[in-house]
């Protein structure tokens, strides 16, 4: 059964600066932590594959805004990097600013709407070396990036956002410990996750500042991207189940979702956090900072849900505490490339989920893909992948994203990652998220995979079928 998308949802492409941009160290960018990282990495380094060369797109930009149009999409997101903007005094970079000046024309001019984000995991070198988001001198730091953003491109541009994916930074860094630099330390994770909760309070409290000064155009809109992801747990959970499935939402989703519906943390969490040893660096006055810090609507990530069960040890190795424990659904269909669960219909339990507990707040799905290893092997003779899973994948999502919509779900639209294979985080190239190809070995050229004019008929028709 066809599903219909309303006539005003959008459909756009997701991206960020340190995955696409690359044109490393040109127009006055310093290091972010990735260039540091990759610099580490001797072989990428010398392949240039890293964040220095990203997917090219600081070279080929109007090329890939034209296939963006060409697919029917009318919108697209990037980051401003921090590292490109500002230099070590914390002062505008002119250069910066003229790219972005530029990239941001050239968009308009193919007829795109561009939104920004002002972080993508990537804090400049000289700032976490002073600590990160450890540091209250970082902190405003990023409030002083983000005012000068907006004081710079505010007539030009919308929509902003203050963080992608605010908790996966310190997941990943040091929860997981599987990014830069590889420690495993819960409480140090707890902190980041306060630190960013208020950089991200001081950005809209600038943005709203400069929004009633005019600096800012009168129908810009702020908000923050996050991976909502919504904790599922066995049937017939035990109470301890049940435990673990609060923190898991406490920490990666109520945080956020309170922050900003509210200007406030979760009590529980907090309290829950501090009874096993773990207290937030809280100081006077930060109460009123973190109250700035409700926004306008909302972007979610999907790509996966959490499935979560009590414990079977209360610390890790390390010593860390431990709420939950991640255990494999036995019906889960899986993306073994990535090791992701695919569950199309948890996007439709979260927007269930926002309809209720925040049901003024708007939303778009501001990312959602499937990346595959070794695509090129499915090539047909004319050498165009073959990607029906991606059809597959995309299409069940936008169909639970329709029905979600008929439910009174407010979801404005949907931006897909990547439409143009992108240098990813741990993994470089080898999972592709691409409707478009990107060939290393024919310098970095960009050709359609079949799942492009599947593509191209959803956006122009909103019609799933
Ligand atoms: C999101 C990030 C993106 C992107 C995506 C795919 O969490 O916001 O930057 O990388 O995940 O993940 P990966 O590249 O690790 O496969």
């Amino acid at each position: 059964q066809t599903s219909k998308l309303p006539k005003d949802f959008f459909f756009g492409a997701a991206m960020s600066g340190p995955q696409t941009e690359g044109a490393w160290r040109r127009f006055g960018k310093i290091d972010s932590l990735w260039d540091t990282w990759s610099n580490e990495k001797i072989e990428d380094f010398f392949n240039r594959v890293g964040s220095y060369a990203g997917n090219d797109f600081t070279n080929r930009h109007n090329e890939d805004f034209a296939l963006l149009k060409s697919l029917g999409l009318t919108t697209w997101r990037t980051s401003i990097q921090w590292s490109r903007l500002m230099d070590e005094d914390g002062l505008l970079n002119p250069e910066g600013a003229k790219y972005y000046h530029d990239l941001f024309a050239d968009a308009h001019e193919a007829g795109l709407e561009t939104f920004v984000n002002l972080y993508h995991f990537d804090m400049p070198t000289y700032l976490f070396r002073r600590g990160g988001w450890e540091s209250r001198e970082v902190i405003e730091a990023y409030a002083n990036f983000a005012r000068t953003a907006f004081g710079e491109f505010g007539q030009e541009i919308k929509y902003w956002f203050t963080f992608n994916e605010p908790v996966v930074e310190p997941q990943n860094r040091y929860t997981n410990g599987g990014w830069y630099p590889f420690h495993r330390d819960f409480a140090q994770a707890c902190r980041i996750q306060y630190g960013i909760s208020l950089a991200h309070s001081l950005g809209v409290e600038a943005f709203r500042e400069l929004k009633a000064d005019g600096t800012i155009r009168s129908d810009a809109k702020i908000g923050l991207i996050n991976c909502f992801t919504p904790p599922y747990t066995k049937e017939n959970p035990s109470e301890a189940d049940l435990e673990a499935v609060r923190m898991t939402d406490g920490v990666d989703n109520r945080w956020w979702l309170d922050l900003v519906t509210k200007g406030s943390l979760p009590q529980d969490v907090i309290d829950t956090l501090s009874a096993r040893g773990i207290d937030l660096p809280v100081r006077p006055g930060d109460e009123q900072i973190l109250a700035q810090g409700v926004v306008d609507w909302l972007g979610f990530n999907y790509y996966h849900p959490a499935r979560v069960q009590a414990p079977e040890k209360s610390e890790d190795e390390f010593g860390n505490p431990v709420f939950a424990q991640e255990y494999v659904w036995p019906d889960a269909v899986m993306n073994e490339s990535r090791g992701w669960e695919i569950y199309p219909k948890g996007i439709y339990d979260f927007a269930m989920t926002m309809k209720h507990d925040y049901p003024d707040l708007e939303w778009y799905v501001s990312e959602n893909g499937i990346g595959i290893e070794g695509e090129d092997a499915s090539k047909d003779e004319n050498g165009t992948i073959q990607d029906d899973y991606r059809i597959d994948f995309v299409g069940q999502h936008l169909k639970w994203i329709a029905k979600a919509i008929e439910d009174g779900a407010k979801c404005r639209g949907y931006h897909y990652w990547a439409v143009i294979d992108n240098w990813s985080w741990n993994n470089a190239f080898k999972n592709r998220y691409g409707f478009v190809e990107v060939d290393l070995m024919d310098g970095y050229s960009r050709h359609l995979k079949k799942s492009a004019e599947w593509l191209r008929q959803v956006a122009t028709t909103h019609e799933v079928a």
